[in-house]
């Protein structure tokens, strides 16, 4: 198959997953065109099958703003076109899926019957999609897609109700490679960061408003008082700085670290005891995923995807969002208790290996576009 993929190249979990997805497809054999505005991050090497084409923005002075969405439909179509796409795969909606539907009816006058696939991630559906001046052109795209999958049953229940849609959506969750997310014990590195033998705390996240990143300072503050504990903070973001202020106003400074963005992420997670994820808003949760699958039981709220991913009393625990005294007992019932914490650990990395693994979930994606593409 000939597959065309758009996705943000940056940090996010959106783009994680949208360029895992095409590394994995271009291993077994599809042709797999990147379009996008910079080459996403996890496409650090040459891969065979895999080609990526950058959307070059005007910078004409009379555009004071960009025009993202127009140049990438163009981009789309030139891809389309010379590299006779079967289908082009969207991720996050915003402006992708609208570009996309562009770009199909530009080129259907060449008889070219490409399909549109759009991905909802998260945010474009339940924040920024509901913005009184999106929320129209949203639903629009997503009734116009081909196909249309959500990383979550949350996630397709919240877009047909939020949005009054009446299609047709495939859930498929994120996955992880289970091979490389595994506990790599670095016992060097885990004294550098607990130096005195204090049991971790770890979070890594894009520090936005959602994550509520503040909390887990307020979590490590609680949990200090019975056990010795360090935080890492792994990611860099908007609500960084605060994170720091309230780190030094609450005087752990010395045991809040922050990494700021990092790669090989499964070394630092082996590291920790306890994954935070605190969100007010998560579709899925990715990032927690990444950790369930290194062996680290998650503490986490109830919202959105998130109990779909961490089964509450089995691979951690999941509280009502910015209860954080009840995560923060959460976190000391697993650190205090020794034989339950290995039972959660293994819980964790079980459901990651069984539920969720790269292998289980890429012939999903595989299985649905066979579908859309004989609609
Ligand atoms: O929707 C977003 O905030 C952006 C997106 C991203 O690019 O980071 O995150 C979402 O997509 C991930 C991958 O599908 C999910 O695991 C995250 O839960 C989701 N984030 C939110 O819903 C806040």
């Amino acid at each position: 198959m000939k597959i065309g993929i758009t996705c943000y190249p940056t940090y996010g979990g959106s783009g994680v997953v949208a360029t895992e997805l095409g590394k994995a497809l271009a291993e077994k054999g599809h042709k797999v065109h990147f379009i996008s505005y910079a080459f996403p991050h996890r496409l650090n090497q040459f891969i065979n099958n895999i080609f990526y084409h950058e959307v070059e923005i005007s910078k004409y002075p009379l555009f004071e703003h960009s025009l993202y969405s127009l140049s990438l439909t163009s981009k789309m179509l030139e891809v389309i076109e010379y590299e006779k796409l079967d289908l082009l795969h969207v991720h996050y909606a915003i402006p992708h899926a609208t570009s996309a539907y562009l770009a199909k009816q530009m080129i259907r006058k060449q008889n070219s019957d490409i399909k549109i696939i759009t991905t909802l991630h998260g945010t474009d559906i339940t924040l920024v999609g509901l913005e009184p001046s999106f929320l129209p052109l949203v639903k629009f795209s997503i009734e116009e897609s081909d196909g249309v999958t959500a990383v979550s049953r949350f996630l397709k229940e919240t877009t047909l109700t939020n949005y009054q849609i009446d299609k047709e959506i495939e859930v498929i969750h994120n996955f992880i490679d289970t091979s490389l997310y595994k506990n790599v014990k670095n016992k060097i590195m885990r004294d550098k960061l607990a130096p005195n033998g204090e049991k971790v705390l770890i979070h890594t996240s894009n520090f936005r408003v959602v994550k509520r990143v503040a909390d887990t300072i307020k979590i490590l503050d609680l949990v200090k008082k019975e056990v010795p504990t360090k935080l890492i903070l792994v990611g860099d973001g908007p609500d960084r700085s605060e994170c720091e202020r309230l780190s030094r106003e609450l005087n752990l400074q010395d045991d809040v670290i922050f990494l700021g963005k990092q790669d090989g992420l499964e070394e630092i997670l082996s590291c920790g005891d306890i994954f935070l994820m605190p969100s007010q808003s998560e579709s899925f949760g990715l990032a927690a995923l990444e950790a369930m699958s290194c062996g680290l039981p998650v503490v986490s709220s109830s919202v959105g995807g998130l109990p779909e991913l961490n089964m509450h009393n089995n691979t951690g625990f999941i509280a009502e969002f910015g209860d954080v005294e009840r995560m923060a007992k959460y976190t000391l019932t697993l650190l205090q208790n020794e034989k339950k914490y290995k039972i959660f650990a293994e819980n964790a990395r079980a459901r990651a290996v069984n539920n969720f693994d790269i292998k289980l979930i890429i012939p999903k994606y595989e299985e649905y576009y066979e579908k859309v593409l004989v609609k």
